[in-house]
């Protein structure tokens, strides 16, 4: 028995390592032939990973094996804290080029070298929900660039949303006790729909602007691909002179912006948890890497001193018609992580990190992050020497000073001295290339106070909601009806209402008819005279911000056995002309036979496929195929939700039987669906497609739009 125990284990050890096919063709098992042999962390070479030691084959396991030991001990301690917010995250590289000089507002050289490219970071992430939550929470996504200078690491530590909740930083821990889970029930995680945030919201007029923007669809964005990002707060770049100028970031993606609609992120969730980080990924690994223009909103003082709100408030945003965005650069993502840990998790945003020729303004938001970012990453990584790890390291510029020692130093330098100044030599501090900090005037009385500045908490999120199309305006109405009835406390309903009536009358009234609030109560108590009425912003929506065409999104293309090859392969060719990509959707995974005997592989089985996947969908079926999937409830869904969702809908006449089961009757039938007569018809669908979805479908065909 002790010898059978043995030897397996010794062959199986052989067998993971290689095989060789002898010139007769047999096969050779050949032991760690050319193949590195596994080691314990000290570099000792394992003989057998399949069986800890033991006293006889079937006796206890000794302490002895120290193999054993470490390999338990390192996989016991292989989780960090996860992020107290932005937990769950997908990082990509990048690099950034620069087109435009900014030499008159900074010495930064990343601002001001054009035509240099400089390596970057970024990390997409959810805000509140853990690290194994799913993809499409309603939830602002963290935009965190890191960009690795020549003068050090920068980092843009932005949001999806140019404005914040909270105005001060000593708010924070609140916002976020009362957004993620409530304490005592675990739930509810990766939403806001529950009374803790309401409550607070409720209670925080400061927050209204930011709720517009989170009940609007930027928070349930289609992909990663199609979001803005920003650095939300009014930074300094200072000139050669040591003059400041203020500036705003702003990162566009050059596809525009798309989001989904809310019941499809709903489905999404279940049907593909990863949705974003999977779109982002293939879209790298496929060969259509996503890029953005980087902009700047450049203002100076006696701008901000005109301007109807205080610049250095984060609930406020700069509309782009009163300071446009210039484009000085951009930057491309298309850098697939090796290792997810090592670099996605690791990786470490600080807003302190600035380089010389940026700096930080008063923003009592700004001013606390600054603290927060580096003392958390010493507890989620454990140790001074983070900076230590690759990813946080600076890759532009070498990194020479006296701090020492610590958990996992890395750097730790050769010589005698580790002190400045001395008299051995070594690294001394630079006036004239050295960061300098911003010498701004300042006076005042020690107070724990707010600006009075800072006080009208409701005009820009009327703003906002004006500047909305209407189905826009109405899924602000959906979303707000929705998380609020979500809410089992009246009186918090009763209260967000109140608030609701500060920025639009309508909005307020849609809202209480949602939740069945007969009375509405009265408009929440305003400090200070507050709402002026602002004229709207394009650049505030997303409809009038789309794309221009169907590049970079995805066709779902439903095929049976039978169907017509020459529409499939005229979609298939007409989507590679436009860089979009597709899937083929079939009732078996197998793949179909297509009406010229040719083969398609099936992407998806009907099941692992339904429509909320795809941005537009193809119906290309045989009369057979159109009458079996017509009995299929999971057929019938992928129909109904394409409809629901006011996607295009291509279809070859054969398919009317399935989109008649489907629940569309001949009178919904709208100019979004779309007749495949022929392959030339192809191109007229591709180009519709190019517009987001048909809204209008939504306004004509749901209830609480009416
Ligand atoms: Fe924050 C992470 C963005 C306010 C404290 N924040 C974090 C991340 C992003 C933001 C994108 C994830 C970084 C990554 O991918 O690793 N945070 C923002 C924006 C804010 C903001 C745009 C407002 C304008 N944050 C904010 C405040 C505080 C923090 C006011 C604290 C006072 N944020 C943190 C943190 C995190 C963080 C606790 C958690 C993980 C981390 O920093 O690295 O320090």
């Amino acid at each position: 028995m002790s010898t059978i125990g043995k030897d397996k284990g010794a062959s199986s050890q052989a067998q993971v390592f290689e095989t060789e096919i002898g010139e007769g063709g047999e096969l050779h098992q050949v032991v760690g032939k050319d193949v590195d042999t596994l080691t314990t962390q000290q570099g000792v070479p394992v003989a057998d990973d399949q069986n800890s030691l033991k006293v006889g084959p079937r006796g206890p396991t000794l302490l002895e094996d120290f193999h054993f030991r470490e390999k338990i001990f390192h996989f016991d301690h292989e989780r960090i804290p996860e992020r107290v917010v932005h937990a769950r995250g997908y990082g990509v590289h990048g690099r950034f080029v620069l087109n435009e000089s900014l030499a008159d507002y900074t010495t930064a050289k990343v601002l001001t070298e054009v035509g240099e490219e400089t390596p970057m970071f970024v990390r997409f992430s959810t805000v509140a929900g853990n690290r194994g939550s799913s993809d499409l929470a309603r939830d602002v996504r963290g935009f965190a660039a890191k960009f690795y200078t020549k003068e050090g690491n920068w980092d843009i530590v932005g949001n999806n949303i140019p404005v914040f909740f909270i105005q001060d930083a000593i708010k924070f821990p609140d916002l976020i006790h009362a957004a993620k889970q409530e304490p005592d029930r675990g739930f509810p995680q990766a939403q806001t729909a529950h009374d803790n945030f309401w409550d607070f919201i409720s209670l925080t007029p400061e927050s209204m602007h930011m709720i517009m923007w989170i009940m609007s669809d930027r928070t349930i964005p289609r992909s990663f691909r199609f979001m803005e990002g920003f650095g939300v707060h009014s930074f300094r770049l200072i000139n050669a002179e040591g003059k400041s100028t203020y500036v705003k970031f702003h990162f566009k993606p050059k596809l525009g912006l798309q989001s989904v609609a809310w019941n499809e992120a709903v489905k999404i969730n279940g049907a593909d948890p990863d949705f974003h980080r999977r779109d982002l990924w293939d879209a790298i690994d496929l060969g259509s890497p996503p890029e953005w223009d980087l902009g700047v909103q450049l203002f100076d003082d006696d701008f901000a001193n005109s301007f109807e709100f205080d610049i250095l408030d984060a609930t406020k945003i700069i509309p782009e018609e009163q300071v446009p965005v210039k484009i000085i650069g951009s930057f491309v993502l298309d850098g697939l992580v090796d290792n997810f840990f090592a670099e996605t998790e690791q990786v470490a945003f600080c807003t302190q990190n600035v380089v010389p020729g940026i700096g930080f303004t008063n923003d009592p938001l700004l001013q606390g992050r600054n603290f927060s970012y580096l003392d958390t990453q010493l507890k989620r990584l454990g140790s001074p020497n983070f900076t230590h790890i690759p990813i946080n390291q600076p890759r532009g510029c070498p990194v020479h000073n006296f701090q020492q020692d610590g958990h996992m130093a890395m750097r730790n330098p050769k010589g005698r001295v580790n002190y400045e100044p001395n008299s051995w030599g070594g690294p001394r501090e630079n006036p004239a290339t050295g960061y300098r900090h911003f010498g701004a005037e300042e006076n005042g009385r020690k107070a724990q106070v707010r600006s009075e500045s800072f006080a009208d908490h409701y005009s820009q999120a009327r703003q906002f909601f004006v500047s909305q199309e209407p189905i826009e305006q109405k899924h602000i109405g959906d979303a707000l009806v929705f998380e609020l009835s979500k809410c089992e406390r009246i009186d918090i309903r009763e209260k967000m209402v109140g608030h609701l009536l500060n920025i639009d009358a309508g909005l307020a009234k849609t809202v209480a008819a949602g939740l069945g609030i007969e009375t509405l109560p009265e408009p929440a108590e305003t400090l200070f005279e507050t709402r002026t009425d602002l004229p709207p912003s394009a650049a505030l929506s997303i409809v009038r911000n789309g794309p221009q065409s169907f590049s970079g999104r995805k066709l779902g293309i439903l095929v049976t056995d039978g169907a017509e090859a020459a529409i499939v392969k005229a979609l298939v060719d007409g989507l590679k002309a436009i860089d979009a990509v597709y899937e083929i959707i079939t009732p078996k995974i197998a793949g179909a036979t297509l009406d010229d005997g040719t083969k398609v592989e099936g992407k998806q089985k009907i099941d692992g496929g339904p429509s909320i996947l795809y941005d537009a969908v193809a119906l290309v079926l045989s009369p057979d195929g159109a009458a079996l999937l017509a009995k299929d409830k999971t057929a019938k869904d992928f129909v109904a939700d394409a409809f629901g969702h006011a996607k295009f809908i291509g279809y070859v006449p054969d398919a009317l039987p399935l989109i008649d089961k489907a629940g569309i009757a001949e009178d919904d039938m709208d100019e979004g669906l779309i007749e495949l007569g022929s392959a030339k018809s192809v191109t007229g669908f591709l180009e519709t497609c190019g517009q987001l979805r048909l809204w209008d479908r939504e306004l004509r065909t749901d209830l609480d739009a009416a």
